[in-house]
């Protein structure tokens, strides 16, 4: 792969916006990613396997728990840092983003805010500091976009719990030494049960073959009769609103994650685009290649914004779920539409490891996929403007 050059987009001065400790954390993750990811992400991705190596550094840029409070090891970070490190994360690779975003907001984030006291020391030190790695298991083989469907059961056996049931596509499930896994009772209500690698009956296979996040670990999470002890259930809420309440953390991260993989497709094909000479001037000085890029770059810029936005709402506590579907949603298929022109732009190039392009455009097709697809977010929203869900 070629030699990391990024220069990322500003068009419209949107670091006078930022505070200096954004501009320090998101500087802070940009060069580890140019350092830790940009020289080893190709081979992983061509080979199909996680980078394991790169879980200290994602530890030490504050990447794990960005929003955790200090006392329990997080980085004690506002969301708009989190938003920004998950930016640059993905500006290397989706899938790396990936492992970040289960662990701070689908593994901590449900410790930190349904777990007990006890729960939140045993576990949130160490998953901030990379010593365990979690994931989180609510899809199901026939239960996917419609969650509250789960047949995953657990049932009360007195001194400890019995849990059944199967869940699959789950980021980071090969290895993880945790599980966040929702299953319902005996009266059907859903619960968060804090599964252990080693527990009798629980097993990981992985899932091979995808041509997407090929970095990232993907896996089922089975449970045949395995014991869970009394003290790993989260009682902090109950329902499909506590992992609903999980994704809206990680749609809020996939949101501005997805910027990073836009600019880097921007960047890499405006650059590509001035040296890159035909019929005797660069490519870039022909009308039809100035449109892809300035499209690009503009709509780069809206969702920067939409992203900031969100980011100050959340800030404030007073972000819907409804405005961080629309925005996981948009700059997605910001990112994906992008990808794709960016591809073009580089011409039979652009299909090779040389250039991260390919990569993020494969990488893509699942976050537009994962933590509700975009038409589940399109009906997210249809719901809150006019009141009628089109799921019932
Ligand atoms: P509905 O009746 O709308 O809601 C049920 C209860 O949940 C509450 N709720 C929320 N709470 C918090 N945050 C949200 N975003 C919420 N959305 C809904 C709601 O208020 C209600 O509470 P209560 O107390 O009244 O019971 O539920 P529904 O069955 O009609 O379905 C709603 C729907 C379709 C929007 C939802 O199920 C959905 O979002 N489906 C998509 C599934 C999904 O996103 N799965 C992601 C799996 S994890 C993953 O992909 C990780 S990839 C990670 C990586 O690698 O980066
Ligand atoms: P389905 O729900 O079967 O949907 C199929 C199609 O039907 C989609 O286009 C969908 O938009 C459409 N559709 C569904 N319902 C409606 C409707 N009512 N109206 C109109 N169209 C509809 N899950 C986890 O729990 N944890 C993880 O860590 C995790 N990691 C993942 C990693 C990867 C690489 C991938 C690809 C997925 C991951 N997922 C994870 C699962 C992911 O969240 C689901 O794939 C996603 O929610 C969609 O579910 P599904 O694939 O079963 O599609």
């Amino acid at each position: 792969m070629q030699k990391d050059l990024f220069e990322a987009p500003d068009y419209y001065n949107i670091d006078d916006l930022l505070l200096e400790e954004h501009k320090l954390v998101r500087d802070a993750a940009r060069q580890w990613v140019k350092r830790s990811v940009s020289p080893i992400i190709e081979e992983h991705a061509q080979k199909a396997t996680f980078p394991k190596e790169i879980l200290g550094g994602l530890a030490e840029i504050g990447a794990f728990g960005p929003y955790i409070p200090e006392k329990y090891g997080g980085a004690g970070l506002d969301h708009i840092s989190y938003g920004l490190i998950m930016q640059e994360i993905e500006r290397g690779d989706s899938g790396i983003r990936s492992t970040a975003s289960v662990q701070s907001s689908l593994v901590m984030y449900p410790i930190f805010t349904y777990g007990n006291e006890a729960q939140r020391t045993k576990y949130l030190p160490k998953l901030a500091s990379g010593e365990l790695i979690g994931c989180f298991g609510l899809t199901e083989p026939n239960h996917g976009s419609n969650p509250s469907g789960m047949e995953t059961k657990y049932k009360d056996m007195g001194d400890h719990y019995l849990l059944n049931g199967a869940k699959l596509w789950i980021s980071n499930a090969p290895f993880a030494d945790i599980a966040i896994v929702w299953a319902k009772n005996e009266e059907d209500r859903i619960h968060g049960l804090i599964v252990e690698r080693g527990m009798e009956g629980f097993s990981t296979p992985t899932t091979h073959n995808k041509w997407s996040l090929r970095a990232s670990a993907t896996g089922e999470l089975i449970f045949d009769n395995v014991k869970v002890p009394k003290e790993n259930i989260l009682l902090g809420k109950t329902g499909l609103g506590a992992p609903l309440g999980c994704l809206d953390s990680a749609r809020f991260g996939i949101a501005w994650g997805a910027i990073g993989a836009a600019m880097d497709c921007y960047d890499t094909a405006l650059r590509y685009a001035k040296e890159r000479v035909q019929f005797g001037k660069p490519i870039a000085a022909t009308q039809l290649q100035q449109k892809k890029l300035a499209e690009m770059v503009t709509e780069i810029t809206k969702a920067q914004l939409l992203a900031l936005r969100l980011g100050q709402l959340k800030n404030n506590d007073k972000a819907t779920s409804a405005q961080i579907s629309m925005a996981k949603r948009n700059n997605v298929d910001m990112a994906l539409k992008i990808a794709r022109e960016a591809r073009q732009v580089l011409g039979a190039m652009g299909i090779t490891g040389e250039f991260s392009i390919m990569r993020h455009m494969m990488n893509l097709e699942s976050v537009i996929t994962y933590e509700g697809t975009h038409d589940i977010h399109l009906l997210i929203t249809g719901a809150d403007i006019t009141g009628f869900s089109a799921f019932q």
